[in-house]
């Protein structure tokens, strides 16, 4: 296939993405505990939220792919190399999204570590943004593999914080919630992993490929990064959620709709009750 069927082909399969991530529903699973009629008709927080941040991804790289297809989303750089620069803008918009779902599995609230939530959303997007300046840059040039090496350490940042901090942080917001943060971040990593391995053999780094091939595997990463991963990680959650509500196991205001308004305080504790350490253990507890 060459680069315009791919990208076409791309543009359809986001709208089918679409749509299924949309349709997919707790009731229709088999083999799971037999759910009540009430719990079947509400949602839970987590639920709403992984369906609101897929929908969005794939609805962003749907409307990317049909740019693309349509002949635009592109310019030339100043040596007259083609830039594909609405892939950029795609990625800067779906990849906070993405990490924004996953950061939400490991920490349940972002109010826990929203600093370390933000720096890893920042990190994300300088990523993207160095990578695109690395496109911009003359093929020939040595500030376009300066930009690599700097986009690939800020690859390696967010990687950092995934497995490092955060799995700690999902470790303590159960087994459940490790468990599903795992699972999802294996698959994220392994995926992400292709995207400057095809930047790098494609014609934007070491031209080992030719734009055809290049834009083939950037759709299939596209298609596994996004839809695949978004009804993986959405379907997961569902059976989670599944297992909860069957058991009784989850508060009134988890659920959607929600009966009851809540306001989420974090409680650091009076400094006479003992010390900061004190103060976090009790906020932990009391949201689990
Ligand atoms: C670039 C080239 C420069 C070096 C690095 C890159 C990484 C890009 C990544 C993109 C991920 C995109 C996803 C989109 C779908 O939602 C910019 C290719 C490190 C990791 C997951």
């Amino acid at each position: 296939m060459n680069r315009n069927q791919w990208l076409g082909f791309g543009a359809a399969a986001f709208g089918a993405g679409f749509i299924a991530i949309l349709a997919l529903r707790r009731s229709h699973r088999s083999g799971q505990p037999q759910e009540r009629p009430e719990t079947l008709a509400v949602k839970t927080r987590e639920e709403e939220n992984d369906k609101l941040i897929h929908s969005l991804v794939v609805l962003t790289a749907g409307t990317a792919y049909l740019t693309m297809a349509s002949g635009r989303g592109r310019h030339h750089a100043s040596d007259g190399h083609e830039v594909f620069w609405v892939r950029y803008v795609d990625w800067i918009i779906t990849t906070p999204l993405l990490l924004t779902g996953l950061g939400l599995t490991a920490l349940g609230t972002p109010f826990r570590r929203w600093g370390l939530l933000l720096s890893l959303l920042f990190t994300d997007a300088y990523m993207i943004l160095t990578g695109y300046l690395a496109d911009e840059e003359p093929r020939d040039s040595p500030m376009k593999w300066t930009w690599y090496g700097i986009s690939s350490g800020a690859m390696a940042g967010v990687y950092y914080m995934l497995w490092g901090p955060l799995l700690e942080e999902a470790r303590k917001t159960g087994p459940e919630a490790e468990d599903l943060y795992r699972r999802n971040l294996t698959f994220l990593s392994a995926v992400w992993a292709g995207y400057p391995v095809n930047w790098l053999v494609g014609p934007e780094g070491l031209n080992l490929i030719d734009e055809d091939t290049s834009t083939g595997i950037y759709t299939g990463l596209d298609i596994t990064a996004k839809i695949l991963f978004g009804l993986y990680s959405l379907s997961n959650t569902q059976e989670k959620s599944a297992r909860e509500l069957t058991a009784g196991r989850v508060p009134e205001h988890e659920l959607r709709p929600s009966p009851a308004a809540h306001v989420e305080r974090w409680d650091r504790g009076s400094p006479t009750e003992g010390d900061a350490e004190g103060g976090r253990a009790r906020g932990r507890n009391r949201r689990a």
